[in-house]
C-alpha cells in the first residue's frame, strides 16, 4: 500500500512493547518445581525476591506500554515504520473474571442471562482478521471476507483477534464475521470499510464493530447511513490521541462514537473525548484472546467499541420493533443511549453503559 493512500489511523494499542515480550514471560515462580536441596526457607525468600522483581518489571512494562502507544500512532501513520507486535500476556486458557474487569463493570454476566433464550444476533469485525486458532472463537465466525492485499483473512497484526474476543466475551452466544478491511500493517482506507461495512450488513450483520480511525469520506458515511437504514447499527471507536478532534466513522450522526475508560471509571490514558462522543465503555488493560491460542492485554477504545458491540448484540437479540418501522436498531440504540451513566468527564457523551440495563430496556418496553 502506498503511504499517501494509508492516510488512516488504526485505534490500535498495545499494553506493552513486543521487544519486551520474553521479560514478561515470566511465571517463573514455579511453585510445581521439584523441591531444591536448599533450606526452606531461604528458598522461599529466594522465590519472594524473584516474584519482587518480576512485579516491577512487568510494572515498568505496563507503564513502557502507555508511552509506546504514541510510538504505535507514529508507525500507523508512517507505513514503512515498524509494526508493534501485540503483548502477550501468559496462559492459553479461560481467563479468569478478575482479569476480566470490564465485563464485571458492565455487567456483562447478568444482560447474558437475561438475554438467555434469544436469537443470536450476527456482529461483523471491521479490523485486521481474526485468528480462528482460538476454538471459542472459530466456531463463533460464521464468514469472512479479505478486502486487503493480504493472502489471509488470518489476523498477522494481532488486532481483530482481540476485538473479537472482546466481543464474544461480552456476548458470548453471538455469531462473529470476519470482515478483514486493515492490512497486516494495520492499515486500512476509508473507501474498503465502506464496501466492507455495506458487504456485512448486506449478508446479515446487524452489529458492525468498527475499532478504527480515519478521516472522512463521503463513502465511508453513506456506508454507515445505509447500514443504519438497513436496520443495522455501526459501533466506531473514538481514537487515542488524547484529544478531541473528531474521527471517523465514530463521528458520523448514526454511528455510535465510544470512548474508554479504565477500572476507577476515569477516561482511559489517550483516549479521546469531545461533543461528538456518544458514551464510554471499558478501554483500558483489557484481557482477550490473541492468536496463537494466546491471551493478552489490550488498551484503546477499539476495546471500548467491542465492549459495546457486544452490549448491541445482547440488545438486538431481545429487541422489539416497536413503533413500527420494520426495524430495531432505533429500539437498541436507544436502549444503549439509556443505559448509560453520567461520567463527570467533559466529552464522555452519556457516559458509561451499562449492559443489564440496556438488555433490560430493550427486553422491556418503556
Ligand atoms: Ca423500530
Amino acid at each position: 500500500m502506498l503511504a499517501h493512500e494509508a492516510h488512516v489511523v488504526n485505534t490500535y494499542r498495545d499494553e506493552g512493547p513486543a521487544t519486551k515480550l520474553p521479560a514478561t514471560r515470566v511465571p517463573i515462580v514455579d511453585d510445581s518445581a521439584p523441591a531444591a536441596p536448599y533450606d526452606g526457607s531461604t528458598m522461599r525468600c529466594l522465590r519472594m525476591l524473584i516474584y519482587l522483581g518480576v512485579l516491577l518489571m512487568v510494572n515498568a512494562l505496563a507503564h513502557q506500554g502507555v508511552v509506546a502507544q504514541q510510538a504505535v500512532y507514529i508507525a500507523d501513520n508512517d507505513p514503512g515504520g515498524s509494526v508493534p507486535a501485540a503483548h502477550t500476556a501468559m496462559a492459553p486458557t479461560e481467563p479468569s473474571t478478575d482479569l476480566r474487569w470490564g465485563l464485571a463493570r458492565i455487567q456483562a454476566s447478568e444482560a447474558c442471562r437475561a438475554a438467555e433464550g434469544y436469537q443470536p444476533v450476527t456482529v461483523a469485525v471491521l479490523d485486521t482478521g481474526i485468528a480462528e486458532d482460538s476454538t471459542r472463537l472459530a466456531g463463533m465466525v460464521v464468514a469472512r471476507v479479505n478486502y486487503t492485499d493480504s493472502p489471509t483473512t488470518d489476523d498477522l497484526y494481532r488486532h481483530g483477534t482481540h476485538m473479537a474476543g472482546t466481543i464474544a466475551a461480552v456476548a458470548p452466544d453471538c455469531r462473529l464475521m470476519n470482515i478483514k478491511v486493515a492490512d497486516d500493517a494495520g492499515q486500512c482506507r476509508p473507501e474498503v470499510v465502506a464496501r466492507g461495512i455495506r458487504a456485512a450488513v448486506y449478508h446479515g450483520a446487524k452489529v458492525v464493530n468498527v475499532s478504527l480511525c480515519m478521516k472522512p469520506s463521503p463513502e465511508l458515511e453513506e456506508a454507515v447511513d445505509y447500514a443504519w437504514a438497513q436496520g443495522a447499527l455501526v459501533l466506531g471507536a473514538a481514537g487515542n490521541q488524547g484529544t478531541s478532534n473528531p474521527l471517523y466513522p465514530a463521528c458520523y450522526p448514526t454511528c455510535i462514537a465510544v470512548t474508554g475508560t479504565d477500572r476507577n471509571d476515569s477516561l482511559a490514558p489517550l483516549s479521546n473525548s469531545g461533543g461528538w462522543v456518544d458514551m464510554a465503555a471499558p478501554g483500558y488493560s483489557i484481557y482477550a484472546e490473541l492468536p496463537g491460542g494466546e491471551y493478552g492485554f489490550k488498551s484503546g477504545t477499539s476495546s471500548a467499541a467491542a465492549h459495546v458491540s457486544g452490549v448491541a448484540a445482547l440488545a438486538f437479540s431481545v429487541a422489539h420493533d416497536l413503533n413500527g418501522n420494520c426495524r430495531i436498531n432505533d429500539e437498541v440504540r436507544r436502549a444503549i443511549d439509556e443505559s448509560c451513566s453520567p461520567l463527570p468527564i467533559d466529552g464522555t457523551g452519556q457516559g458509561l453503559i451499562n449492559a443489564l440495563t440496556a438488555v433490560t430496556l430493550a427486553l422491556v418496553p418503556a
